[in-house]
């Protein structure tokens, strides 16, 4: 039997790889994957995620093309019986498919390195913020600016940020990620960690968890918001300690919808709730499980958030999350304090 020349079937190949290859490139880099980016560290993943995009297209086409083609090409036609050529291992094609993608994949690391070093480098005149995960959510802090937490984070643009990053919890890891600014960490506990960003434009955002860390994992998301620098300078000035009780319990009213709080008590007297009515609580004798009475004033409210097991109401359940005197600052517990107590 004499050898067929396979020349033309390459050259074919070659032709519809490279068509299918570009076609596949086109069409996966019109996919929006994420949505548009809004940081400096962005620009070497989002470039590292361009080359792949080649490489898969190619591989793809690759593939299947030659796949399809021999299907096609090579099938067995009506009448032909003899068997079809007999290959005993090609050394150069081994080595060829080898040694080629030894290279990109070496290329690749290379890239990878060079933009992990880039994204996590140290800046001059960083701005830190502080970042608290719990089940479920997150908190800010701004140490450099007196600011104790903040459930939302805000940033000045263009100014580079480290992010200092702890969790209260023991038993399960988080992760900040804002899709928009590419870059992600994991919140371990025990563990501080790090991250920086710089984000380069003004605009609304959203931190999420990307480590599937229980119930609440879904609602597990802070706003973020990047300003211009006059704009994160007022907001700055608005989060000093206010002393006003209107001022307290609006801020308050703004703390108990951020905190899941309305899930389990309602301030409409309602007497039905998984948790008490805050209407008409303040001044009140509550009725404990214990059989004693207490007059409901403001230490007794910030105890019952700080501290919720430390006394019982009659004929509720202590499921109330132990975790608010660590998640709130006192600050804060006051302001809850104040909105409650305005509920009259
Ligand atoms: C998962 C449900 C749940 C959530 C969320 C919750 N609580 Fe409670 N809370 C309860 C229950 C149940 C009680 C009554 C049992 C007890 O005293 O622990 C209670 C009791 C209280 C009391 C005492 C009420 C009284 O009538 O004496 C206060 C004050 C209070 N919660 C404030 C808050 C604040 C502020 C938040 C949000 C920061 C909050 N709770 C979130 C369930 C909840
Ligand atoms: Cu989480």
């Amino acid at each position: 039997m004499q050898k067929r020349s396979y020349g033309k079937h390459f050259v074919i190949v070659a032709v519809i790889v490279l068509v299918t290859a570009i076609i596949t490139v086109v069409g996966l880099s019109r996919v929006r994957w994420m949505a548009a980016p809004a940081s400096a560290q962005a620009r070497s993943v989002d470039s590292l995620l361009g080359i792949e995009l080649v490489a898969i297209g190619f591989l793809f086409a690759l593939v299947m093309v030659f796949m399809l083609y021999s299907l096609v090409a090579f099938r067995q036609r009506k009448g032909e019986e003899e068997d079809g050529d007999h290959f005993e291992g090609n050394t150069k094609l081994e080595i060829t498919w080898t040694v080629i993608p030894l290279i990109t994949v070496l290329v690749l690391a290379v890239l990878g390195a060079r933009g992990l070093t880039e994204a996590t480098a140290a800046r001059a005149d960083e701005m830190t913020v502080e970042v608290t995960a719990f089940s479920w959510g997150f908190k800010f802090a701004y140490p450099e600016q007196g600011i104790e937490a903040s459930p939302i984070m805000y940033l000045p643009v263009d100014q580079h940020i480290l992010l200092d990053m702890n969790s209260v919890d023991t038993d399960v890891i988080h992760d900040f990620w804002v899709p928009e600014f590419r870059v992600k960490q994991d919140l371990v506990p025990g563990v501080p960690t790090k991250l920086r960003i710089t984000p380069n434009k003004i605009g609304k955002y959203t931190v999420l968890c990307d480590e599937l860390c229980g119930t609440g994992h879904t609602n597990m998301q802070a706003p973020i918001e990047v300003v211009s620098a006059s704009d994160f300078d007022a907001w700055v000035a608005a989060q000093q300690p206010s002393t006003d009780p209107a001022e307290m319990a609006s801020l308050g009213a703004e703390l108990a919808a951020s905190q899941g709080c309305a899930a389990c008590h309602n301030i409409t007297g309602d007497p039905g709730g998984i948790g008490p009515t805050w209407k008409g609580l303040f001044g009140h004798e509550v009725e404990l499980s214990d059989g004693s009475t207490v007059t409901a004033d403001d230490a007794y409210i910030a105890e019952s958030i700080a501290n919720p097991t430390a006394k019982i109401v009659a004929g509720y359940q202590p499921i109330m999350p132990a975790s608010y005197g660590q998640v709130l600052t006192e600050q804060q517990i006051s302001y809850l304090v104040a909105y409650i107590k305005s509920l009259q």
